[in-house]
C-alpha cells in the first residue's frame, strides 16, 4: 500500500498562515487546508484552527454534529490529507509530581491565555459573540488558584449561621455529592428543593483592564475585553438552602447582613478563595443567586467550579465563589484576600504607598459597560468595499438592563443606535435582567464616502440611564478594576 509522509505535532504547528500554507489534523490525519481557507466563508474561523487539531472548533457548534455534514466535511478533507500525525516522545509531558498545576483541565486552543498557572484566558471576540450562550470551552476562565480535583462522592456542603458567641454548625448530607444539611434527625438533598434554570452573565471586574495598563501600567492580569461570558446554570437557590438554617426568617432579628462562600481550592499555605455578598441579595427570592451544578446543561466544568459553584447573577464575577464547600451567614463580611484587599476601586491619585483598602467598599455590581468584538467590511486591504459591519456586546450590573447602545464611526461627533440582537432592557423582569446584550452596526457605503479611517466609538445606557465615561484617564485605579469606557477602534478604510 501507499505510506503517507508522517508529521510531528511541531511540523504542524509550523502552517499556520496562508504565506506558510494552513495545516490541521483531524483525527490522525495532516491536511493541507490552504485552498480552502482562502475560499471558504467562514475562512476566518477555520484558520484558529490552523496549526493544529480542528474537533475542539467543530465540538463548539452542532452544525458539525450533524451527520450530512460529517460526510461533506470528510469528502472535502480526503482529498486535502497529506500525512498521517507522528507521535513524538515530547508530546508526553512527564507529571511533575512537585507542581500544584500537575492536574489541570484541558483548554480549547482558542483562549487568548493570560497566565498558564494558575490558568487565565479569554476567547476570542469573533467567537465570544457569535452566540448568546456561550459554549462552557468558550466561557472565560479566571483562576487564582490551582483547580481542586473534587470528586463527587466526597462532595459535602456545610452550610453555617454565625452569631455572636455560639457557632451554629449545620452540616450536609454526604450522599452521591448532593447538597444539604442534617440536623435534629432530618437530612437534606438537593433533590427535596426545586431546582432552578437562570441564564447570567458573569464579568470580571478586571475586564478590559489593557486600557488602564495604557495609561499607567498596574498590578494585574491584561484582559481584553473578553473577560465575560453567559451561560445558562441551573442549580437550587441558595436562599432555600439558607432555609434550612432558618436565615431568610431570621436574618433581620439576628443582625446577619452577609453570605459568605469558601471555595475548596487552595494556596501554598492552605488558605482558600473565599468571597461573600450582602444577605439582601442571598435571601431575595427575586435575586436569582444559585448554588449551581450545572453549566449549558452540562456538569459543571472542572474549570468552573465542579460539582458546586455560586452563581450570584448581576454582581461580580469574584463572588461568584466556584468549588463551593461551604456557606456562611454572618454578621461580618468576608474577611478574605479578595474581599478586603483586592476588587476594590480607588481615586487615580492612590498609590501602593498610600491605599487603604478598608476605606473603599468591596466590588458588588458591576457598572454600565460595552465592548467591540468585530468590525467586518469595507477594511483596507478588503477586495469587497461595501459597508461596515460592527459587532459586540453590553452589560450593565445589579439586574439593570441594556436600554441601548450607541455608536459613532466620527470619534463621538455623530452617533447612532445600534440594533440588539438579543437580550437587552426587555429581556428579563425590571431589576432582574441578568444577562449581557448583543449588539450589531451596520454603516452603509454612502456614510464612508470620502473617509479613510472610521473612528468607532460604543457608549451603552443602562435602564438607570448610567452611562459609560469617555475615556479611561479620570478612572485610572491601581488595581486596574472596573474598566468601563466608551469602546474605541480606529480602523483604516478602502481607499
Ligand atoms: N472561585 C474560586 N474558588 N477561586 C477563584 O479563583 N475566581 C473568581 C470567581 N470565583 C475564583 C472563584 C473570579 S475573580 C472570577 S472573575 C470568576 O470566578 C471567574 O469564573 P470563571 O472562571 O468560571 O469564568
Ligand atoms: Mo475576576
Amino acid at each position: 500500500g501507499v505510506t503517507e509522509i508522517e508529521y510531528t505535532k511541531a511540523d504542524v504547528q509550523a502552517h499556520k498562515t496562508i504565506e506558510t500554507g494552513v495545516w490541521v489534523t483531524y483525527k490522525d490525519g495532516v491536511y493541507d487546508i490552504t485552498k480552502f481557507a482562502e475560499n471558504h466563508p467562514g475562512g476566518n474561523k477555520i484558520l484558529m484552527a490552523a496549526g493544529g487539531p480542528v474537533e475542539p472548533y467543530w465540538n463548539l457548534y452542532a452544525v458539525h454534529k450533524d451527520p450530512e455534514v460529517q460526510e461533506t466535511i470528510k469528502e472535502i478533507l480526503g482529498e486535502l490529507r497529506i500525512g498521517t500525525l507522528k507521535h513524538s516522545p515530547e508530546d508526553e509531558k512527564e507529571v511533575d509530581l512537585d507542581d500544584p498545576y500537575a492536574h489541570e483541565p484541558e483548554r480549547h486552543p482558542a483562549f487568548k491565555i493570560n497566565t498558564l498557572k494558575p490558568f487565565n484566558a479569554e476567547p476570542p471576540g469573533a467567537l465570544l459573540v457569535d452566540s448568546f450562550v456561550t459554549p462552557n470551552a468558550l466561557f472565560f476562565k479566571r483562576n487564582h488558584l490551582p483547580v481542586p480535583d473534587v470528586k463527587e462522592e466526597d462532595y459535602l456542603l456545610e452550610v453555617e449561621r454565625r452569631e455572636e458567641g455560639r457557632e451554629g454548625g449545620r452540616e450536609g448530607g454526604r450522599e452521591g455529592g448532593r447538597e444539604g444539611r442534617r440536623e435534629g434527625g432530618r437530612e437534606g438533598g438537593k433533590d427535596e428543593v426545586v431546582e432552578h434554570t437562570v441564564t447570567a452573565t458573569m464579568q470580571c471586574a478586571g475586564n478590559r483592564r489593557t486600557l488602564i495598563h495604557e495609561v499607567k501600567h498596574v498590578k494585574g492580569l491584561s484582559w481584553t475585553g473578553f473577560a465575560i461570558s453567559n451561560a445558562e446554570w441551573t442549580g437550587v437557590k441558595l436562599r432555600d438552602v439558607l432555609l434550612w438554617a432558618g436565615v431568610p426568617e431570621e436574618y433581620e432579628r439576628l443582625g446577619l447582613a452577609h453570605v459568605h462562600f469558601i471555595g475548596l481550592d487552595k494556596d501554598i499555605s492552605n488558605q482558600t478563595y473565599e468571597a461573600s455578598i450582602p444577605i439582601n441579595k442571598a435571601v431575595d427570592p427575586r435575586g436569582d443567586v444559585l448554588l449551581a451544578f450545572a453549566m449549558n446543561g452540562q456538569p459543571i466544568p472542572r474549570d468552573h467550579g465542579y460539582p458546586v459553584r455560586a452563581v450570584v447573577p448581576g454582581i461580580v464575577g469574584a463572588r461568584n465563589v466556584k468549588w463551593v464547600g461551604k456557606v456562611v451567614a454572618s454578621k461580618s463580611e468576608s474577611q478574605g484576600f479578595w474581599q478586603q484587599r483586592d476588587y476594590k476601586n480607588f481615586s487615580p491619585s492612590t498609590d501602593w504607598d498610600n491605599v487603604d483598602f478598608d476605606s473603599a467598599p468591596a466590588i458588588q455590581d458591576m457598572p454600565i459597560q460595552s465592548a467591540i468584538a468585530t468590525v467586518e467590511g469595507g477594511l483596507e486591504g478588503e477586495e469587497e468595499g461595501g459597508p461596515l459591519t460592527i459587532k459586540g456586546y453590553a452589560y450593565s450590573g445589579g439586574g439593570r438592563g441594556v436600554a441601548r447602545v450607541d455608536v459613532s464611526i466620527d470619534g463621538g461627533k455623530t452617533w447612532e443606535p445600534a440594533t440588539i440582537k438579543e437580550g437587552g432592557w426587555k429581556h428579563g423582569d425590571y431589576s432582574r435582567s441578568w444577562t449581557w446584550a448583543l449588539w450589531e452596526h451596520f454603516v452603509p457605503e454612502e456614510k464612508l464616502e470620502g473617509l479613510t479611517e472610521a473612528d468607532i466609538c460604543v457608549k451603552a445606557t443602562d435602564t438607570s440611564y448610567n452611562v459609560q465615561p469617555e475615556s479611561i484617564e479620570a478612572y485610572w485605579n491601581l488595581r486596574g478594576v472596573l474598566a468601563n469606557c466608551w469602546a474605541r477602534q480606529k480602523v483604516a478604510l478602502r481607499k
